[in-house]
């Protein structure tokens, strides 16, 4: 039978799975799908053990111990809806419908499911979630400078001379990406990395750039005056699709590689032969990763990296360009599922997900938050700022609903705990931000246990509170056939039966795609190497490197807490997805931190050593791994380990700052400085 895994990856694989006596008993990759082409990752190979997992939620819970503790007893839904509705009601008349927060992120990518609450919490009025966590910096970014997040298909890479990495560890985050490098590699490309540590990704490519973090601007800026000044650049392009290039040509100047080698840890001699290898062709394909987004400059990085393909003309090549998302590859019409029709005027306040902490703890806020619910996200675990989020989702005070498919670290500060479907129990469309099909999952399972979906529940708890009833009178697959038909003409066409049959389907997007061949829809049509509305926010029009706030450059900070922390992805955990599983965390090994010899040597830690990481926000325990993967001065934490699973009981996000980025409101994860010492 067809599936789709409903993971937040930018792969979305098609699947193919057999269910054998009421259990899923395997799960592979489609061959027949375009993108997948059979080929899929080492977690979701064991997804019959997600699936029918012991830590499975399978009824409704009720707290019985303290916050924290994952103490319950089994209550009916009739009682859970009706508790959630009491309190709810009681909470809207003493201090207005704001104190309540909807907390939840892309545990299913599925568009029914993802978007499931946003009718009910706007009809009631609850504060508003801004869901920045992960892609809204690398957009803002990338949207300065091309006007719209799409660009080149991946899969046009394979005919391409030279393909770069840049800030994508692929083999562990898009599998299927290195499927498409190695056939790129068949063909005579040449492949470089760009990571400042050297991932399994980074150990395939030919030249591997093991950058300080942070600094990628600063490298795209040299790489711009190699090209500029030998003139490798494609006037033609230049001309007809660009604005600015006089001003860029000038500010450049400033970027000689000599003055930028230091800055980036590269010797100048790298960078210019790096240069002269990307102007050589513009039949040269970028796939630029979240990564880079996720520091302090991490916008503006994304906004530079977008023009170098503009320089060299490589967007209008039919195996050039660059690609960060496929996400407005697909012209959906999202009042469909997210009814913002339903809200007041003026809107409930706004809060961003990564102040969380801050939101529950802030004495203030007016109102306060009484009501949490969360579902689709473990933000006690994928938060930053940790130390804050535990505290507020400890207070006594605040009612706490988590609808999930497992135990999580959030779970455990539930009150009520309620049972989710996985998307081999329910139906819902999913699009890709990282190819571009779209692709349908029917259920191959009933619901395991009393699990309801997202959309199930959010029909129930409306009902109950007298809400969004004619939105939630709607089936999913009435939904979905109607956010089909008000598409615009990417989707145009295709139904659901086509889909349902099928599987997947690839949008209407002509071939090649080169979006930005000839224009870009940003305010002046052209690629913007001058941006006046970022000038109008105040941040400079032209691409720019701007040290990290939290960084070397921070001398005061520095001196306490020398080394640069990375946080980045491991191999068989999604976020914090799939530490439940037993089998994977054997797999993962336990939680470590890499630290270069010359680190571990001043410090007297040996590889296996029990090590203490702390930031200026809070200390985790971890392992040491001394290895030559990672650089002097940066360190590495791969992965999200619950946090119950570190000793200590404190996660990998106790470290990070809720300190939000250049641009789009996101988190500096990487722009972390800590100090680790051997556990004593
Ligand atoms: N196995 C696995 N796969 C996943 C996930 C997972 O947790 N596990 N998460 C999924 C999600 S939600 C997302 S958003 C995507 C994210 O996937 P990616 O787009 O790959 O982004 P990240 O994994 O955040 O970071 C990728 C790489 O950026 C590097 N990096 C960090 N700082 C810098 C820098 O300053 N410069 C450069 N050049 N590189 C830097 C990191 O070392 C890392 O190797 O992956 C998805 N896939
Ligand atoms: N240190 C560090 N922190 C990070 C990152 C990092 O690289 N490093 N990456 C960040 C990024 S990119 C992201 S996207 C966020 C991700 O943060 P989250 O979206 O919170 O990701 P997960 O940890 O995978 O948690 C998703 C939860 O949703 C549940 N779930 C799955 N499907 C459903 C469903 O249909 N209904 C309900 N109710 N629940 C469901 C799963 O069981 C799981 O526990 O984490 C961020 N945090
Ligand atoms: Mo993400």
């Amino acid at each position: 039978m067809l599936s789709v895994c409903p993971h937040d990856c930018p792969s979305c694989c098609s699947l193919l799975v057999t269910v054998d006596g009421g259990r899923l008993t395997s799960v592979t990759g489609n061959p027949d799908h375009p993108f997948t082409q059979g080929v899929i990752c080492g977690k979701v190979r064991e997804y019959a053990e997600r699936v029918h997992s012991p830590l499975r939620v399978l009824g409704p819970l009720r707290r019985v111990g303290p916050k924290g503790a994952g103490e319950f007893t089994p209550i009916s839904w009739d009682d859970a809806i009706a508790t959630i509705a009491a309190r709810w009601r009681a909470i809207v008349a003493a201090e207005g419908a704001e104190a309540i927060l909807p907390f939840s992120y892309a545990g299913s990518m599925g568009q029914v499911q993802y978007y499931a609450g946003h009718p009910l919490f706007h009809a009631l009025g609850a504060s508003r979630l801004d869901r920045t966590i992960c892609v809204n910096t690398a957009y803002a970014g990338w949207r300065a400078t091309l006007g719209a997040v799409t660009g080149n298909d991946s899969e046009a890479m394979v005919g391409a001379d030279l393909v770069i990495l840049w800030g994508v560890n692929a083999a562990y985050s898009t599998i299927n990406v290195m499927t498409l490098v190695k056939q790129a590699r068949a063909r005579g490309a040449a492949v470089v990395v760009v990571d400042p540590y050297r991932t399994p990704t980074a150990q395939q490519a030919d030249l591997h750039l093991m950058v300080r973090p942070g600094t990628d601007a600063a490298l795209a800026l040299a790489v711009m005056h190699v090209l500029i000044t030998e003139a490798r650049v494609d006037r033609d392009y230049i001309e007809r699709a660009t604005l600015g290039f006089e001003r860029l040509a000038e500010h450049v100047k400033a970027y000689p590689p000599e003055r930028v080698a230091p800055i980036v840890g590269l010797d100048a001699e790298t960078i210019v032969r790096f240069a002269r290898r990307y102007g050589a062709s513009p039949r040269t394909f970028i796939r630029i990763g979240i990564g880079i987004s996720r520091h302090d400059n991490g916008g503006m990085t994304c906004r530079t990296l977008a023009c170098l393909p503009a320089l060299t003309g490589a967007y209008a090549d039919p195996h050039g360009g660059a690609l960060l998302s496929s996400n407005a590859g697909f012209g959906f019409d999202y009042a469909v599922l997210e009814r913002p029709d339903l809200l007041s005027t003026p809107p409930p306040r706004i809060i961003n997900m990564i102040h969380l902490g801050r939101a529950l703890t802030d004495r203030d806020l007016a109102p306060p938050i009484r009501a949490l619910y969360v579902y689709s996200s473990n933000p006690a675990a994928v938060c930053p700022n940790q130390t804050l989020v535990l505290e507020g989702l400890a207070r006594d005070d605040l009612f706490t609903v988590v609808h999930e498919q497992v135990l999580t670290d959030t779970a455990y500060y539930a009150d009520l705990v309620l049972p989710a479907t996985t998307s081999m129990e329910h139906l819902d469309l999913y699009r890709s931000y990282g190819q571009f099909t779209l692709q349908l999952a029917r259920p191959v399972l009933p619901p395991q246990g009393q699990a309801k979906s997202n959309w199930e529940v959010f029909q129930l708890l409306a009902r109950a509170m007298g809400v969004g009833q004619d939105h939630y009178a709607k089936s999913p697959e009435a939904l979905i056939r109607e956010f089909l038909a008000k598409g615009d003409e990417t989707v145009r066409g295709i139904t659901f039966e086509e889909l349902a049959a099928r599987g997947w389907v690839r949008v209407n997007l002509p071939r090649p795609y080169t979006p930005f061949a000839r224009v870009a829809p940003t305010p002046s049509g052209k690629v913007e190497f001058y941006s006046e509305r970022l000038a109008r926010q105040g941040l400079p029009a032209l691409p720019t490197y701007v040290p990290l706030r939290e960084g070397p450059a921070n001398r005061e900070l520095a001196a306490r807490y020398p080394l640069q922390c990375l946080v980045p992805p491991n191999r068989f955990f999604l976020n914090s997805s799939f530490s439940q599983s037993a089998l994977l965390r054997r797999r993962q090994g336990t939680p470590t931190v890499m630290i270069a010899p010359p680190d571990a040597g001043a410090r007297g830690i040996l590889d296996g050593d029990a090590v203490t990481v702390e930031s200026p926000r809070g200390a985790a325990r971890l392992t040491a791994r001394v290895t030559d993967a990672t650089r002097p001065g940066v360190v590495v934490i791969e992965g999200i380990w619950w946090h119950r699973l570190h000793p200590g009981g404190r996660g990998v996000n106790v470290l990070t700052s809720d300190r939000v980025t250049d641009l789009g409101g996101g988190p500096a994860f990487h722009s972390n400085l800590v100090e680790v010492s051997r556990a004593s």
